[in-house]
């Protein structure tokens, strides 16, 4: 008998949830940046263990903060609709930082979803804490309302993983495989291309332009010796902001375009040709139907 289950990470923005996701799967599935609300999309990531028969999939969601536009209303109730349906919650807190009205904000929130479900919480970037400040950050997250269990973690350097996954294994129903077992996550090519470009623009990028941009894959062309064309948009908002992105002389979008090329070789194994073209979308984050169609429902 095999086991299979959804575990749906919550935490606030730049807790390293999605670090967390592709450090578990393996694979980078999912982007990180230093910028908080880099994950717009609900995001499957999925780790089997074969010899075990287990399958977690482990469903990045945005951070949770208060909805300032139509775009984060609908990241903020994708994520309460995701963690109803998950069968085990994994709160993510940053170690760092220590335990705050966010984290206890997102515990009762949490328990408000749906059905009582196991909530396991990490304490992430244990890297990052002195021998001292280690037991009162596990002690200071196991106080949090609904919290049964408590692991400290670095996604970063993997540190700490091995017992989570497991426990989350034993949290899961039994039940067949939901995704076949070599696959890491249900996003498709093109979508993880497109957030692979928007990583490299949020890295590269400071003040409001890491907000406001969304990038869209129009063709992925694999000619006979190889060579895959990748032709893709950048959407900003306001023509200041295109101007940012293009720099002095091209400058920094050659910047990102570099960038951006390797990061899609990587993922491809194949040589990339990758044509940029930054567009004004006025209110792109505002429109319905664009966001419908972008997937972020
Ligand atoms: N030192 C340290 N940094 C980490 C660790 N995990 C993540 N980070 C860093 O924290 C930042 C945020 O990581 P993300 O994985 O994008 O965070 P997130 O929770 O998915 O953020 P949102 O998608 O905005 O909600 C990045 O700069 C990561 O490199 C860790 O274990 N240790
Ligand atoms: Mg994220």
């Amino acid at each position: 008998m095999t086991c299979s289950g959804f575990v749906g990470l919550a935490g606030r923005p730049n807790v390293g949830k999605s670090t967390l996701v592709n450090a578990l799967v393996g694979a980078h599935v999912a982007i990180v940046s230093m910028r908080p609300q880099t994950t717009r999309r609900a995001i499957r990531g999925v780790y089997t263990d074969v010899d075990a028969g287990c399958q977690l999939i482990l469903v990045d969601l945005p951070g949770v903060q208060r909805p300032r536009d139509e775009l984060t209303e609908r990241m903020q109730h994708r994520v309460e609709r995701e963690l109803a349906d998950s069968d085990v919650a994994l709160l993510v807190v940053n170690g760092e930082e220590g335990v705050g009205p966010g984290d206890r904000f997102i515990a009762r929130t949490l328990l408000a979803a749906g059905p009582r479900i196991p909530i396991v919480c990490a304490v992430n970037k244990a890297d990052r804490l002195g021998p001292n400040e280690m037991v009162p950050a596990l002690s200071d997250a196991a106080e949090l309302e609904g919290v049964d269990e408590v692991f400290p973690i670095s996604a970063r350097s993997g540190w700490g993983l091995p017992p989570l996954l497991e426990r989350l294994g034993e949290l899961v129903p039994d039940g067949p495989y939901m995704y076949p077992p070599e696959d890491s996550s249900d996003q498709s090519s093109e979508l993880l291309l497109a957030e692979l470009i928007r990583e490299q623009v949020l890295n590269r990028t400071r003040q409001e332009i890491p907000h406001s941009v969304e990038v869209s894959v129009k063709e992925v062309l694999t000619r006979e010796d190889e060579l895959v064309t990748v032709r893709a948009e950048i959407w900003a908002e306001t023509e200041s902001q295109k101007r940012i992105l293009i720099g002095k002389s091209g400058a920094k979008i050659s910047e990102i375009g570099i960038g951006a090329r390797r990061s899609l070789e990587a993922e491809l194994g194949a040589k990339v040709h990758l044509d940029l073209n930054v567009r004004v979308r006025k209110h792109w984050r505002r429109d319905e139907d664009l966001l419908d169609r972008l997937g972020i429902e």
